[in-house]
């Protein structure tokens, strides 16, 4: 069998498998993506979660020998969730962003990928292959960029003409030689929605984040959030989709094809205050299927107490005073302090002067101290 047949029968047996894309590119290097990560690290622009070595990222080669072409696959998830639960007074919820609905995408694409591998195999069992999702060393929309999978919007994100921006994106190097795919145009056109509603400023110019004020970013630290983007984050607990869905290419797009992503309506859109009990194992064994789970319970419940002042939950100020008192978490006790003295309350400026006392973490007392401060203006 020629290439070319092997690649339509490929292609056939991608969709069968419930692939919702796939696209073929060349595994040349990819020069103006290493000069874009050179421009994004000289700035400070990076996230750090991205892979570190950028002759890796942007040199196929380096990561397969002899690679070929690279085979870029979409997967769409839901833009709708149904039956969501309200955030009613005394029963707030915060909200996971879509790409951490239903199960992980990483465990979703991965096992697409290794069928296509076994495929591969089947039929060409010299092949050599390696696949990675998020995770890897190449970019993963550079790859659909080239593959044709959709076009690299001002959002940042890949957008295709079928499924919006919702997709999740892998990728397979081959030393196998299949016909590239063609590019697509660029569709944002004039439109630049995405820029002038991003929360906190994080999208510099089309196409151009700087990573460090993307709430997406902020809601995975480990640290305190500065101070500068706590009003900004909301009730979000787990990224954020603000500049997916303002844009106009994303209207109307929901798939809900892919039942491994139909989100739990009660997870996706969590009680705040259950959500600060949790202890690891407890947050392991209810969240630990979903992407936003990758970085552990800290973050998401240091993200749930600011999504309760951004409500101005005056019901949560006791649960506030006891953190402050008594987690071991030196950034649940500082975000505690700031909670208290965002939603002024006597008992609360009580309990900051009493563990003003007793505190020794330097963070935690610039905290309490800001937070007593504001209750004097
Ligand atoms: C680090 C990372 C982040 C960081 C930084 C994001 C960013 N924009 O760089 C943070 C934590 C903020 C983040 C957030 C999100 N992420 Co993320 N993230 C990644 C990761 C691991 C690396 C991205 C990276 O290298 N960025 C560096 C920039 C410079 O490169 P790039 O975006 O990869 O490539 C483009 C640019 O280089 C640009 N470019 C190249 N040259 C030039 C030159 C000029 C002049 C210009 C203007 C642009 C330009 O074109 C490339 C192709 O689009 C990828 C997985 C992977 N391994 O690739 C997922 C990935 C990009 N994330 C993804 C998702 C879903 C998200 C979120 C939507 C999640 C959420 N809801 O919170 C948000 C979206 C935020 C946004 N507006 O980008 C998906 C994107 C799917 C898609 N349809 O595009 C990916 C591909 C994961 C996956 N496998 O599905 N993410
Ligand atoms: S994900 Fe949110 S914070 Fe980040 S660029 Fe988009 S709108 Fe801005
Ligand atoms: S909002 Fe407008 S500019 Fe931004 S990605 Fe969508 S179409 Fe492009």
């Amino acid at each position: 069998m020629n290439v070319r047949d092997f690649q339509t029968q490929l292609i056939h047996y991608a969709h069968s498998i419930g692939i919702d894309k796939i696209g073929f590119a060349r595994a040349t290097p990819f020069p103006d993506l290493k000069q874009r990560l050179l421009v994004q690290q000289q700035l400070g622009f990076a996230s750090g979660f991205e892979e570190p070595d950028i002759e890796k990222r942007t040199e196929p080669e380096l990561l397969l020998e002899h690679a070929q072409s690279i085979i870029s696959i979409a997967i769409a998830y839901p833009s709708k969730m149904k039956d969501a639960p309200q955030s009613k007074r005394g029963a707030r919820r915060g909200i996971f962003a879509r790409a951490s609905w239903g199960m992980d995408y990483h465990t979703v694409l991965r096992e697409k990928l290794a069928q296509l591998e076994a495929f591969i195999l089947i039929h060409v069992p010299d092949a050599k292959l390696k696949s990675m999702v998020d995770t890897g060393e190449l970019s993963d929309r550079a790859v659909a960029e080239r593959a044709g999978i959709g076009w690299s919007a001002k959002n940042c994100s890949i957008i295709t003409p079928e499924f919006g921006s919702y997709v999740y994106l892998g990728e397979m190097l081959t030393t196998l030689p299949f016909e590239p795919s063609v590019p697509m145009e660029d569709e944002c056109g004039d439109c630049r929605l995405c820029l002038d509603v991003c929360p906190t400023g994080a999208l510099i110019e089309g196409g151009q984040l700087n990573a460090q004020r993307c709430i997406a970013f902020l809601t995975q630290t480990k640290t305190m959030i500065p101070q500068e983007f706590r009003a900004k984050i909301g009730n979000r607990i787990y990224g954020c989709d603000t500049c997916q869905t303002v844009c106009p290419k994303n209207k109307g797009k929901h798939t809900a094809h892919q039942q491994a992503f139909t989100p739990d309506p009660e997870l996706v859109k969590p009680l705040l205050l259950p959500l600060v009990e949790h202890t690891n194992r407890t947050f392991k064994e209810t969240y630990g299927h979903m992407s936003g789970a990758w970085r552990g319970k800290n973050p998401i419940q240091r993200n749930a107490l600011i999504a309760l002042v951004h409500f101005k939950e005056r019901e949560a100020i006791p649960k506030f005073i006891s953190i402050l008192h008594e987690d071991p978490r030196p950034v649940m006790r500082g975000t505690a302090a700031w909670a208290l003295g965002e939603l002024e309350s006597d008992e609360g400026t009580s309990a900051l002067k009493l563990r003003l006392e007793n505190e020794e973490d330097a963070t935690v007392r610039s905290e309490i101290q800001l937070a007593l401060t504001k209750g004097e203006n």
